[in-house]
């Protein structure tokens, strides 16, 4: 198949299930084109069927905003043309799914668009009155749409009345790059004495509830020696940072910034906390798991269909920091039952999450696609 792929190459969950997807159908034998505002941030090395199409957009004086959308609907619809594409899989609806329609409008039918939701693209953007009718629009024009959990596709249906069929279709990790890696040297570097390492990877927004990452720090690090790594960057990082030096936590914390390869990083950790207030998967939950990390974080979205509570993790509702903070210091004070969830997690990040089986419901569902519409 000829497939382009568009998202925000940036630092994002999204982006990365679609750059790691990509990867993978071009390891299959597809040609995947990538139809971006910039390179896919883990694209990574060279590979023949992989194929990158830069949306440039004009920053005329004239114009207040430049046009993203219009130029990306152009772009989409010259590689669908030149490179006789079969379907375009678009990741995030907004504006993505419109621009994909524009596109098919510009080159016919026979190309077909499908649309991945992502979580903020609804249950954020959803809200805003100003777009949520264009969303609606965009999921309904699509050819086939998927989102990354059943809770997305229930407050997808709930949120704007969608009547259209959702395909819900997990979001995976490689297990060839996510496993248990070897960080003895690396860990002593954050944790000279042994200290337990608590880690929190995300985009610093609101959603996130980064506050809440460091007050469960702050009750874990009274009762035992510990350190928190935060990766990532964003608008809080300012809040995060008073906050941090307030509570006399500096000396503890440890900022790493934007990270691309986070494999080797998560295996350091002891905890992985995500105490988000909306989180429609949690990719980073999943990454920690198959690296054997134990994840504590809220009853949030799609979050209870990756973390099982007292299984591989604990779930407590949004803003119970004690309670969140208490499960932490149960488990790193409890080596067999740490061991246990550090196990459940891997096994379940491999038999539920497998990349293999994902991309290989992505290509059925493509096929599908394109050999009901070619009767
Ligand atoms: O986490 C974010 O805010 C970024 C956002 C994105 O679009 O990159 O993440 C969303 O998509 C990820 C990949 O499917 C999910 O793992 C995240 O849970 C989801 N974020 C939210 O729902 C807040």
């Amino acid at each position: 198949m000829k497939i382009g792929i568009t998202c925000y190459p940036s630092l994002g969950g999204s982006g990365v299930v679609a750059t790691e997807l990509g990867k993978l159908l071009a390891e299959r034998g597809h040609q995947v084109h990538f139809i971006t505002g910039g390179m896919p941030f883990r694209l990574g090395a060279f590979h023949p069927n992989i194929f990158y199409h830069e949306v440039e957009v004009n920053n005329y004086d004239v114009f207040k905003y430049p046009p993203y959308d219009l130029t990306l609907a152009n772009r989409m619809a010259q590689v669908a043309k030149n490179e006789n594409l079969d379907l375009l899989h678009v990741h995030y609806a907004v504006p993505h799914a419109l621009c994909a329609f524009l596109a098919k409008q510009m080159v016919g039918d026979h190309l077909k668009i499908v649309t991945t939701l992502h979580g903020t693209d609804i249950t954020v953007l959803g809200y805003d009155s100003n777009l949520s009718d264009m969303i609606r629009f965009g999921i309904e024009r699509s050819d086939l749409v998927t989102a990354v959990s059943n809770d997305l596709i229930r407050q997808t249906k709930e949120l704007l009345h969608v009547e259209k069929e959702i395909v819900p279709v997990y979001n995976f990790v490689d297990k060839r790059r996510y496993y248990p890696k070897e960080v003895t040297k690396l860990k002593k570097v954050f944790a000279p004495n042994g200290e337990k390492i608590l880690m929190h990877i995300s985009n610093f927004r609101p959603v996130k509830r980064v506050p809440d990452v460091i007050e469960i720090f702050s009750r874990v690090r009274k009762e035992m020696p510990s350190r928190l790594i935060l990766i990532g960057e964003g608008p809080e990082m300012g809040l995060v940072r008073k906050m941090i030096a307030e509570l006399d936590l500096s000396d503890d914390v440890c900022f790493l910034g934007k990270q691309e390869d986070v494999a080797e990083v998560l295996s350091m950790a002891d905890i992985m906390l995500l105490p988000s207030e909306k989180e429609s998967f949690g990719l980073v939950a999943l990454e920690a798991m198959a690296c054997g990390v134990p994840v504590v974080a809220t009853v949030a979205g799609g979050l209870p269909e990756v973390v099982l509570d007292g299984v591989n993790g604990f779930l407590r509702p949004i803003g119970d920091v004690e309670g969140m903070a208490k499960e932490t210091i149960r488990l790193l004070q409890n080596e067999e039952l740490y061991r246990e969830f550090s196990t459940n997690g891997i096994e379940r990040s491999c038999k539920t999450f497998c990349h293999e089986t994902i991309a290989s419901q992505y290509e059925a569902l493509y096929a599908n696609l394109l050999a009901s519409t070619s009767d």
